[in-house]
Order: C-alpha cells, then structure tokens, then sequence
C-alpha cells in the first residue's frame, strides 16, 4: 500500500485559498512554526512525504554502515579501529531512532525493508561507491557526515515533532563523526608522501558524489516545492549544495589537498565559491541501480535481514510464551 502511495508525493503546492478548511488550518499552524504530533491530522500527502523522506534517510543511515564497516578489521591503530566501531554503531542507532518516527505515521518496520529490498525506497546514492583505502575512512567522515550535518541541522525544525527530536540527537553524533574523519585527513596529508597521495585521492573520488547527496538541482527535484511548504525539508538541494562548499574547500586548503574542480573560485561579488555541477547523468544512473556498489549493497542488506529471520521470529515465539504465561496466571 505504502509502496503505492509514496510514489504519488510530487504534487504542485496549494495556495490558502485553494485548501479546505482542515487543510488551511494546518498549513497555518505550520507557517506558526507549530510542531505536528502523530495522532493529529494531517493530510495524506504530508504523511505519503514523510514516510517517503524519513523512511530514506533510515535506509540510508543502515546501508551507509556497510562502507565503512569494511575497514573496521583493517584499521590501523586499536584507537582508530574503537572509534570506527563506535561510528559504525552510531549509524545503526540513527538508523533505529528514524524508523521509529517513519512509524508513527503508521507504516510498519517490515513494510519499510520490504520496499528498500524491492526497490521500492531508495537511500542515499554516495553509499553506492566503493571505500578502497584507509584514506576513504577519512573522506567519508569529513565530507560525507559534513554534508549530512549541512543538510540534517536545519531538519532540526522540521515540522513532523518525532522527525526533529530525532535530528537533535543525530546531529550531536554527526558531529563528531565529521570530525574524525577529518582528523584522518590531517594525519594522512601531513604524513608520508603516499599517505598524502592516498587522501588526496579519497578527496578526489568523493568530492563529486558528495555533492550529489544534496539531491538533484533545483530545477529537476520533484519534491522541494512541496516539501519546503509543508517544512518537511528547509532549505532547498541547491542551497545546502553551495553552503557545503563554501565551508569544505577553505577545509581542503587547510589540509594541502585539491578539491578537483578546475573551475572552483571564490566570486567576490556573490561571496560564494563557484563551482562545476557534478555529473546528473552519473547521478540518475546510481538511482537507477547501476553505480558501481549498487548490487552489493543490497545483497548484504538482504542477506543481513534473511539471516535475522530466525532471532525475529525467536522473539516473536518468546512474546507469545509471556502472554499466555501471563494470561494463565490471571
Ligand atoms: N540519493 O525531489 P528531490 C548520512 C531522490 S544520511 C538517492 O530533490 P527530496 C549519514 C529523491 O528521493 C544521508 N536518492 O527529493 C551517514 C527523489 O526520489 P523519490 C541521507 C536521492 O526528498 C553518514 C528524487 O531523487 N540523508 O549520510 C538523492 O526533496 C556516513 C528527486 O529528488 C537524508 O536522507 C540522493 N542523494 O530531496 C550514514 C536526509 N537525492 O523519493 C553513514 C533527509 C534525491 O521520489 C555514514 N532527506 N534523491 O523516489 C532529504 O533531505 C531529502 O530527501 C534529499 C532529497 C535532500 C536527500
């Protein structure tokens, strides 16, 4: 049903006078900066969105574990191995808090694996690449948990009530999360000359995709427009884009390395760095399922859940013994 229904969220944005009552009276408490709880009204398109971004972002937060739980056995010092097992788990816990919330609007956590392993839900394209080098363990703490903070700050004071307090925990995470990844950065580009190869390499290989993670430009997303109105999202892709490079390429200078963008430059007249746009044809196509990691990520998230049966159904058994216990005690 779910499956049916998130598809249908691109709709274009009712002025006041076009909603009926009930719906006027909401779009105002959210233009109060009222938060909504879950057993209010809402309307259904509000829901179908939030279902659709919230249950996203939890997939993307469980399969954005496997990337770096590849290296947790490879890390270099047992300090630096505690810190990645910590971060990994983090992304789990993240992962949990966010399907909670997805199921306050009444979606189940089954429905929601059900359609991320058909197909159905996506996560976010930049857990689709490859982690090939230490190195990468520092990128994608440092730009990949520094775009997600850029873009989950401000969801912060999203409308949906469980959806913010969610955020407020995630970001205090986040934070650290960006700052071991740079502090990676900062030990492998004042290292040897091949560690300092070897991160502006990562830099190199994650730069554009974690420009991507920000969602197609202004022009070609479905669901701003919507979003923005409703404050399920609060600034739109294009703006979080630019304030992501804005606060990383001053990041890259500091650590000697090259963001790889020929075109890069500060514009004096905007105060913003002007940037090449990164590849939308790569973009869609890691959409579609086809980058380069697309297969493998799926299969480790269905083995993982195949593999879980029996513990869910363990657990289920286990439940069912209490109650009855209980039931024949009364
Ligand atoms: N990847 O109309 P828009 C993290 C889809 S958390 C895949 O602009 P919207 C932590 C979009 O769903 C990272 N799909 O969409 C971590 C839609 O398709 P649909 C995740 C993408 O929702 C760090 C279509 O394209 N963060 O990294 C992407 O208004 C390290 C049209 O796009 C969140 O989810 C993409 N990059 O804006 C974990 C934050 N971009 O659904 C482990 C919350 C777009 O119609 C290790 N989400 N699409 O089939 C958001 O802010 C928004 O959903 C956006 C996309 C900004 C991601």
């Amino acid at each position: 049903m779910y499956a049916q229904m998130i598809k249908s969220t691109g709709s274009s944005v009712k002025s006041l006078n076009e909603m009926d009552p009930q719906e006027r009276a909401f779009q105002e408490r959210i233009d109060a900066g009222e938060k909504i709880e879950p057993k209010e009204w809402m309307p259904d398109g509000y829901r179908k969105n939030l279902i659709r971004q919230i249950g996203q972002h939890a997939h993307s937060e469980i399969v954005g574990q496997l990337p770096e739980g590849n290296w947790i056995t490879r890390a270099p010092t047992l300090e630096r191995k505690a810190i990645l097992l910590a971060k990994v788990q983090d992304e789990a816990g993240h992962g949990l808090y966010l399907y909670c919330a997805a199921e306050t609007l009444g979606v189940s956590r089954d429905e929601l694996f059900e359609m991320l392993h058909e197909g159905k839900m996506k996560y976010s394209s930049i857990f689709n690449y490859p982690t090939l080098t230490w190195a990468d363990m520092g990128a994608v703490g440092w730009l990949v948990d520094g775009a997600a903070i850029m873009n989950q700050v401000p969801l912060q004071r999203t409308s949906y009530g469980p959806y913010a307090r969610a955020m407020i925990r995630i970001c205090k995470e986040e934070s650290f999360h960006q700052r071991q990844g740079f502090d990676i950065m900062m030990k492998m580009a004042n290292g040897t000359a091949a560690q300092k190869r070897m991160a502006q390499d990562a830099l190199d290989r994650f730069w554009y995709p974690a420009l991507m993670m920000f969602g197609p430009s202004d022009k070609d997303s479905v669901h701003s427009a919507q979003s923005m109105a409703w404050k399920i999202k609060m600034n739109t892709n294009d703006e979080l884009r630019q304030k992501f490079v804005d606060q990383t390429v001053p990041q890259a200078e500091y650590l000697g390395l090259t963001v790889p963008d020929n075109d890069l430059k500060k514009n004096e007249e905007t105060g913003h760095y002007d940037f090449t746009q990164p590849d939308w044809a790569e973009f869609f196509d890691v959409l579609k399922g086809n980058g380069p990691c697309n297969a493998d990520r799926m299969a480790a998230r269905k083995e993982a859940w195949d593999g879980g049966a029996w513990v869910r159904e363990a657990m289920a058994a286990h439940a069912a013994k209490k109650k009855a216990a209980k039931l024949a005690a009364e």
